[in-house]
Parts: C-alpha cells; structure tokens; sequence
C-alpha cells in the first residue's frame, strides 16, 4: 500500500488539521457609529440578514450599547456577500453603517 502525501507530510512536520466534518463558519459583525439611524440598522438586520423586527431590534440595541455584535453567521461565501450588500446598500443611503467578516472560532 502506497502512502497518501498526507502522511508524508505529517512526517515532515506540515501541521494541517484533516477537516472531516463541516466547513467553516463565517461571522458577519455589524459595527455601531454615531450617525445611522436606529431604523436604518433594523431594517438592513431585517433585510439582509433575515431577521424579525423584534431579534432585529435587539441586535441593534445590543450594537449600539457593545459597540459591535454578530448579524449572522454563514459560510464564507454567503457571509462576504451579504456584509457586501449590507454595506453597499449603507454607503448608497449615505449612512457610515459597517458590517465586517471574521472566521467563526470553533
Ligand atoms: N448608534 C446609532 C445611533 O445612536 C445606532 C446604531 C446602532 C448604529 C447599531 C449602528 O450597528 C449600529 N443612531
């Protein structure tokens, strides 16, 4: 039986954690300011990220007193293109509303 180049590489020290389960998850934080209104942020919660008015009204209470908090969390993919959304739609409304991506710690 051959050896898979996995192995090999172990034996050379490559430290690579073998992913067997679930890709990794993606957290799109939404960030406070001092300018975009309350309603604004609800209804981007709300739209981009799916949420009820009531979840969406506590996230944006949450951000606005912690100063950042978690929109959604998704795969990579899905993560980028909706803090893309969220932000494009902000910037288009003049508002400095910012979401952010980062790796979900397992
Ligand atoms: N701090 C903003 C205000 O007082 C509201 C706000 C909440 C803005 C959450 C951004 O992610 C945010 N109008």
């Amino acid at each position: 039986m051959g050896r898979s180049k996995t192995d090999d590489q172990r034996d050379l020290g490559v430290v690579e954690k073998v992913r067997t389960e679930e890709p990794k998850m993606h957290r799109v934080i939404i960030l406070n300011d001092d300018y975009t209104p309350m309603d604004f942020v609800v209804f981007v919660l709300k739209q981009f990220f799916g949420h009820d008015d009531v979840t969406a009204q506590k996230i944006m209470l949450d951000v606005h007193q912690k100063g950042a908090g978690t929109a959604g969390v998704y795969s990579f993919e899905v993560a980028e293109t909706k803090s893309f959304q969220a932000n494009q739609f902000s910037k288009q409304n003049q508002y400095p509303l910012k979401t952010i991506v980062e790796e979900n710690p397992e």
